[in-house]
């Protein structure tokens, strides 16, 4: 009996004890706020406004320094067929027609009324969970809605920040899959400081039935997702948003700010800007903000804001430093700074000669396998089989599988006028390499091709390979062409 009647006695003391701590908290908290969240529940609100919402890569005005508000928004769910790349069709789900969807403003201390109508056409119901409420499920409790019909919920933004919204439909790894995410920025009082240029970036990562690049209308491949094995990771909802006439721009001297999100699903960015650094970053789209990044993580369903003044004349680009997804899978976007050169900032190439190592005459890159001395000519099914493997090993990475290319960077194969109209340009490009200016059907290229090191025979199989493919003109290229073309470079 003993023991027990101690233990009753220890609990009671337990108890006493812990009513006195909470009682004591609570009054400590009533009297003083501990966090900015605590006290930004008593902003007052003044007047009422309908909230402007855009498409990416565009973002609303900045708050300022108005005062916290009603704030209305009107987001409408639309299940839409758009192209993921050249000739792949997706079926989006989207916040507002876009993906990712549509950007909402507010500040601290608003109270939104949120409208989350469902358009009447499609097909599934859904919801809305915003990493910005305060509240069971971000709202996706209050806000599932089918087709035809509209939800109406109210949250006030208590914490300053850049969050992101998703779908939180089940399964709700599809629903985000298909682009059902965005971004809502809450500033805080007085606003972010003023910068000259502002986008919206987000990125994802899409699973689709066919590989990258398969045309026509692809399906979400649920199996793949669970792999985490996307066919495209892309920035703004498909390969090439962001690039040739509708990359983002900026003057020299200006300051650009990027609202960077990730909608996953499953894969964390790894986000840099190629030929910039950023002057800052908001960690995660918090309060932290860090100097001089190289590249910062955007973890899946996060965010952060990154800040850089525009020094010279480039166009940057931007990835996902992981970086087979930005040159295979279109994690790949550009941002062209127009204005004058700065010569002391960045010079460009000043010399350009020979380089003769010392001791040694012309040095040449190492030949992975000699070349071996073929009995029997092959035929040309033989030439092509071969061809596959040169192309998969050497040529793939920059034109793709498909020889489609990639927009403004690496031109395309298939189909291609310069490859169809002169076999003996084509074959000096790949002996030799090519640089400067290229027009391909239309389109101009200013990059680099290394000279590609491969044998005479290599490179007449993979030719005739590249000529029997994707529509092109079935020209059959042999050893002894390159050969000659190798000669008369001098080689
Ligand atoms: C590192 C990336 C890279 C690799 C690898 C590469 N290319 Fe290219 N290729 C380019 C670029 C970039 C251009 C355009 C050059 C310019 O802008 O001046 C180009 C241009 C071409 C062209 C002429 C333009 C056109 O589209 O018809 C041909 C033909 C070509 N490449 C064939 C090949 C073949 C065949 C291979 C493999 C043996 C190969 N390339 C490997 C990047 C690459
Ligand atoms: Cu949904």
């Amino acid at each position: 009996m003993k023991p027990k009647q101690q233990n009753g006695k220890r609990i009671k003391i337990v108890l006493a004890a812990c009513l006195t701590v909470s009682l004591g908290l609570l009054a400590f908290n009533h009297y003083k706020p501990g966090s900015d969240a605590d006290s930004n529940k008593y902003i007052k609100v003044e007047g009422q406004q309908e909230a402007e919402l855009t498409a990416p890569p565009f973002v609303p005005k900045p708050v300022g320094d108005r005062a916290a508000t009603k704030l209305v928004v009107h987001m409408e769910i639309k299940e839409q067929e758009g192209e993921m790349a050249d000739g792949v069709k997706y079926t989006y789900w989207t916040f507002g027609g876009s993906v990712p969807g549509s950007f909402i403003r507010t500040r601290v201390g608003d109270e939104v009324e949120f409208h989350l109508e469902n358009h009447p056409d499609n097909k599934l119901s859904h919801n809305i969970d915003l990493h910005a409420v305060t509240g069971q499920g971000g709202g996706a409790a209050s806000s599932l809605v089918a087709p035809g019909h509209e939800k109406v919920f109210n949250f006030k933004c208590l914490n300053p920040g850049l969050y992101v919204y998703h779908c939180a439909t089940a399964p709700v790894g599809m629903h985000i899959a298909n682009g059902m995410y965005g971004l809502i920025l809450v500033e805080p009082e007085g606003g972010l400081p003023a910068v000259d240029k502002e986008y919206y970036v987000m990125q994802g990562d899409f699973y689709t039935s066919g590989k990258n690049g398969e045309p026509g209308l692809q399906q979400f491949d649920m199996d793949k997702a669970v792999k985490e094995q996307p066919d495209y990771v892309v920035f703004n909802g498909k390969t090439g948003a962001l690039v040739g006439d509708k990359a983002l721009t900026a003057k020299v001297g200006e300051t650009v700010r990027i609202f960077m999100g990730n909608g996953g699903p499953n894969l964390v960015s790894s986000f840099h800007v190629i030929g910039e650094i950023f002057d800052k970053v908001y960690i995660e789209g918090g309060d932290m903000i860090n100097k001089n990044v190289q590249t910062t993580l955007v973890p899946a369903g996060g965010a952060a804001i990154v800040e850089f003044k525009c020094e010279v004349p480039a166009t940057l680009v931007l990835v996902d430093h992981s970086i087979f997804r930005a040159f295979n899978k279109g994690a790949l976007g550009m941002l062209k700074v127009e204005g004058p050169e700065d010569k002391t900032i960045y010079s460009g190439t000043t010399q350009e000669g020979i380089y003769l190592a010392e001791g040694g005459g012309i040095q040449s890159m190492p030949v992975g396998k000699k070349e071996v001395k073929s009995t029997k000519p092959k035929t040309v099914a033989e030439q092509i089989k071969s061809g596959k493997d040169v192309y998969g090993k050497s040529c793939f990475a920059c034109h793709q599988s498909e020889g489609q290319g990639i927009p403004t960077v690496f031109p395309p194969l298939a189909k291609s006028d310069f490859l169809n109209g002169n076999t003996t340009k084509a074959i000096h490009a790949v002996v030799n390499g090519l640089s400067g200016n290229v027009t391909v059907n239309g389109t101009k290229y200013n990059n680099v091709m290394p000279a590609q090191n491969l044998s005479d025979e290599e490179i007449a199989n993979v030719l005739t390979y590249v000529y029997s493919s994707w529509g092109n003109n079935k020209t059959n290229v042999t050893a002894s062409q390159v050969k000659g073309q190798r000669n008369q470079i001098g080689h």
